[in-house]
């Protein structure tokens, strides 16, 4: 029987990672915080509540509610200035090639994002008709390293747990595909990706690779 596969949305089938970065680093400039990009990295896979604590956290600030839910809104307003000029340019290289490939084999795609934004990217650049299950965030309640979100799309594929294949930019996210026993394919830099069962630079070095 095929294997599941599951990809996380930001950071691996799109580039999004930067514009919540620059996103998360004026909210932090509001807060006299630096966000370098070595703390991004921490934010990666992880939901907009946990990162505005985790930067909140790293500030050693604390605010009221109703600040809080003010600069999570201010930030996913200007994340979506950016998201809103997406196309499919914005792809990143190998994806469209590995899901036919995919799709050729017969092979179950979903998508196993933190994002409460992923229909919306995936609308805007032209790929949302290729996922057979879609879990977001907001479908889920645990946000990643939690597995949640992973174990919810192999359910939803009706794929045992142990034959599917994440795909992963993130530690957070390569922690939840661990965790779920799945494995774990690091999309980015080995280093940062220690933990994952394989690493790839990007799509196009993972070929014809079912895993
Ligand atoms: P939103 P992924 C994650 O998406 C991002 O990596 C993370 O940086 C972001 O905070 C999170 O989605 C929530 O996104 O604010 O759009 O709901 O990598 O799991 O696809
Ligand atoms: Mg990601």
């Amino acid at each position: 029987k095929n294997k599941g596969y599951i990809f996380d949305l930001d950071g691996v089938i799109v580039d999004t990672a930067r514009f919540h970065f620059l996103a998360w680093k004026r909210t932090a400039d509001e807060l006299a915080f630096e966000l370098t990009p070595e703390l991004n990295e921490k934010l990666k896979g992880v939901s907009r509540v946990d990162s505005l604590n985790k930067i909140l956290n790293w500030a050693g600030k604390s605010i009221p509610q109703d600040e809080f839910e003010r600069l999570a809104k201010e930030k996913n307003e200007y994340y979506l200035s950016f998201v809103e000029q997406m196309t499919s340019a914005d792809i990143l290289p190998g994806i469209v090639e590995y899901i036919e490939l995919l799709k050729a084999n017969d092979c179950p795609v979903a998508l196993g994002s933190a994002s409460k934004n992923a229909p919306e990217i995936l609308k805007k650049v032209g790929l949302f008709k290729e996922f057979d299950v879609i879990v977001d965030g907001n479908s889920v309640t645990k946000a990643k390293p939690d597995p949640e979100v992973f174990l919810v799309a192999a359910e939803e594929l009706g794929v045992k747990k142990t034959n599917c294949v994440v795909f992963e930019d993130s530690e957070a996210g390569i922690e939840a595909a661990n965790s779920a026993g799945m494995i774990s394919v690091g999309l980015g830099d080995p280093e940062v990706l220690k933990d994952a069962k394989y690493v790839f630079a990007d799509f196009t070095k993972i070929q014809d690779n079912l895993f």
